[in-house]
């Protein structure tokens, strides 16, 4: 029978434990209050721990951004890049050490914008990463001007009659450039976040994850947490991610429908 000071000594080892795989570093996040990334965070947090991934094992890779600034707010090792070349700087680590598990983070603007050339040749290169861009459909670090996936119509200081351009669909692109896994999940369920990126993360390719969420600061009336929870519910229990057939007609037919979308080995 375990004496009390054993049991003690035991509980300790495995706080010790579980700190080893926590990646929350003693930084408070800059992020507003209530802003949809801290969940994107404790995804991430949850599927490394899941995995038992050390933090000498894990890089995160930004651009610039409120989304860039995730690394900071990490314990593993990280690298805040420049505006929009987060994957080329995270596909240069992992071609570097292939033995480290990489996520690059970056924003709808730093992906889709300044960044958008990289997107299809990351995923055409199927380069062993996973690649989460946190949608808010806003430039948030800058004060809330319309991205590439702004809805259409969106007013903001920078666009005070609304915007005319037809948004880009993240999901839509990375399965046209020929990514071998995406996901498509959203910054209020953490949970299912975890789950996708334990799955990517495990893939052996480049792994992308369109996470929505909101810029509650800057955004009061497009993609609002009120809206998002209205609108997101997970895709199909018979959807199959093997066909891609499939999920082109689940994303074109769907904006919302959340989980892995697809996966090719
Ligand atoms: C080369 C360059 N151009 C422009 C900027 C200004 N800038 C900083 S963050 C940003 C947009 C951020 O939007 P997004 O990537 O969606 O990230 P979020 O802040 O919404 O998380 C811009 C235009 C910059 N820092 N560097
Ligand atoms: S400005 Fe928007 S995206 Fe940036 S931290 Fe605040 S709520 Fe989040
Ligand atoms: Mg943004």
């Amino acid at each position: 029978m375990k004496t009390a000071a054993t049991s003690l000594a035991e509980q300790i080892r495995h706080i010790k434990e579980a700190k080893k795989f926590d990646i929350r570093s003693g930084a408070l996040p800059t992020w507003c209050p209530g802003c949809g990334y801290f969940g994107i965070h404790q995804g991430l947090n949850a599927c490394i721990q899941e995995l038992g991934l050390a933090h000498h094992e894990v890089v995160t890779v930004s651009g610039i951004g409120c989304a860039g600034r995730y690394p900071f707010f990490t314990s593993n090792y990280g690298l805040h890049t420049v505006h929009g070349r987060t994957l080329p700087v995270a596909q240069g680590v992992k071609l570097a050490n292939p033995d480290l598990t990489v996520y690059a983070v970056g924003g709808d603007g730093d992906g889709l914008a300044i960044g958008g050339g990289h997107f299809p040749h990351a995923a055409r290169r199927n380069v062993n990463i996973n690649y989460l861009m946190f949608d808010n459909s806003i430039y948030g670090l800058t004060k809330g001007q319309p991205s590439p996936s702004s809805p259409v119509g969106m007013k903001s200081k920078a666009s005070p009659f609304g915007t005319l351009d037809k948004p880009l669909n993240a999901t839509l692109m990375a399965l046209t450039y020929g990514a071998s896994f995406v996901a498509r999940l959203f910054a209020g369920d953490p949970k299912g976040i975890t789950e996708a990126l334990i799955e990517g993360t495990q893939h052996e390719g480049f792994a992308f994850f369109h996470i929505y969420s909101t810029c509650l600061t800057f955004d009061k009336a497009y993609k609002t947490w009120a809206h998002l929870k209205q609108w997101v519910h997970p895709i199909p229990e018979d959807h199959d991610p093997a066909d891609l057939r499939r999920a082109f007609d689940l994303v074109l037919g769907d904006d919302f429908s959340t989980g892995i979308i697809y996966r090719r080995e």
